[in-house]
């Protein structure tokens, strides 16, 4: 009842502005979030190679309970899905396929997949997809697609022409557009000579992939740059400026901004507005860098608003995918996965909160006293009351009610993994 009062206290509030809360939580009903699932379990994947996490990636903290098969990660996703109100998406990897015997990453097939999509068909959501080009013996030296091993380079296209069909699949199978995502970690630890041999390789590499048409309606491809990683500190061969210009040249790609992969200063936010004005489709690896690309636990921070107002404010609604990519195993798995879509989902629901219009005007009219005087007024704004109102109505718990649940089910199910 609280809820309902307070949302209707909410409701008259935002409107002295013009924002009328009803439509803002209409947008959210049409905002679908990209859940990683290598959340749930440090980023290993149910390979079994003994292989262990690398191409400069490292989740730390050894916090108990982290799934061990398919089915456990399933479960506690569906788990952390009960408290995310909201449209959702599943994001998988490659190496998170389900196989009785070893099957290597260039013969993965579709069927490897199949109890994803099962899954994926009883929670009613879609799925992405990303090839796997890390913990593996055949990126060990640091390149995959950029090789200069041409058995090692046309290992990895194999691997990526496999990751396509299996997201198409994936995308027919479930009825919803897969996004098959393709970010490698190659790059040199010192001062590189040659920076263009490897970055023609990977042009080439691409162009081999990509060259079959797929259904476009099923999935369709994405690239994602770095600045560095551990162990590629000097050089990375995927950057920002190679993928962008490789969009550029391959309109139907999607381009992939990961919030941790600039210089630290430099905000994904800010670059929003003018990629839209030259690609099709942006894909958005929302994290939280702390010094460095440390992949923490997305919170309700100035950049995450940011991010949600450039989405809100540009229209992009349709033209922007939004996915969380983090991994945090010093706490609760479900929880870091609940804190972080939660966060997400109320801040696009706070950037439609927003008097979009009425600030534009002020802008425009050189009022600038105005655009000041309201941004920050409205930092203060109960927007809270219009989350706890859209949570109510999604029947998912209100405010930080989730915790209790998440603490039962450490009780009862992740302690009992050892
Ligand atoms: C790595 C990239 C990439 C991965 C996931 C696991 O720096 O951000 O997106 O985090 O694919
Ligand atoms: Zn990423």
């Amino acid at each position: 009842m609280t809820t309902q009062k307070s949302y209707e206290t909410a409701k008259e509030i935002y409107a002295s502005l013009g924002v009328d809360t009803d439509k803002a939580i209409e947008a959210m009903k049409k905002f679908t979030l990209s859940i990683h699932c290598w959340q749930g379990d440090d980023v290993g994947g149910f390979e079994n190679s003994g292989a262990s996490l690398d191409g400069g990636l490292a989740a730390t903290g050894n916090y108990p309970g982290k799934a061990r098969n398919a089915n456990e990660l399933r479960g506690d996703m569906t788990k952390a899905f009960e408290f995310i109100p909201g449209l959702k998406k599943a994001n998988i990897h490659a190496m998170y396929l389900e196989a009785d015997k070893k099957v290597d990453r260039d013969e993965i097939e579709p069927k490897h997949f199949d109890g994803w999509v099962n899954w994926a068909k009883e929670q009613k959501i879609g799925i992405d997809f990303n090839p796997t080009y890390f913990s593996h013996p055949k990126a060990a030296d640091g390149f995959t697609l950029s090789s200069a091993d041409e058995g090692i380079r046309q290992f990895w296209v194999e691997h990526t022409k496999r990751c396509r069909k299996i997201s198409e699949y994936i995308g027919i199978q479930t009825g919803v557009r897969s996004i098959n995502n393709i970010w490698i970690p190659d790059g040199f630890k010192d001062i590189t000579i040659d920076k263009t041999a490897p970055r023609e390789r990977l042009m080439r590499s691409l162009d081999e992939s990509i060259a079959e048409m797929l259904n476009p309606i099923a999935t369709v491809d994405a690239v994602e740059s770095k600045l560095f990683g551990i162990g590629s500190e000097s050089y990375v061969v995927g950057s920002h400026e190679f993928y962008m210009g490789y969009v550029m040249k391959n309109k139907q790609l999607l381009l992939t901004l990961d919030a941790g992969h600039y210089h630290p200063m430099e905000m994904i936010s800010s670059k929003i507005s003018t990629l839209m004005l030259f690609i099709v489709q942006m894909l958005l690896h929302v994290s939280r860098p702390v010094r460095w690309d440390s992949d923490h636990v997305v919170i309700m921070d100035d950049e995450l608003l940011a991010i949600c107002q450039e989405i809100v404010r540009g229209n992009y609604d349709y033209r922007m995918n939004v996915a969380l990519d983090y991994f945090d195993a010093s706490i609760n798995r479900i929880a870091a996965w609940v804190i972080g879509s939660r966060n997400t989902m109320k801040t696009m629901l706070r950037a439609y909160l927003e008097p979009y219009e009425l600030l534009k005007k002020a802008e425009a009219d050189g009022d600038l006293t105005t655009r000041l005087a309201i941004t920050e007024e409205l930092k203060s704004y109960p927007f809270q009351a219009v989350w706890d109102y859209y949570c109510e109505i999604n029947n998912v718990p209100v405010r930080d009610k989730w915790l209790a649940e998440v603490k039962d089910y450490e009780k009862n199910v992740l302690s009992k993994r050892n």
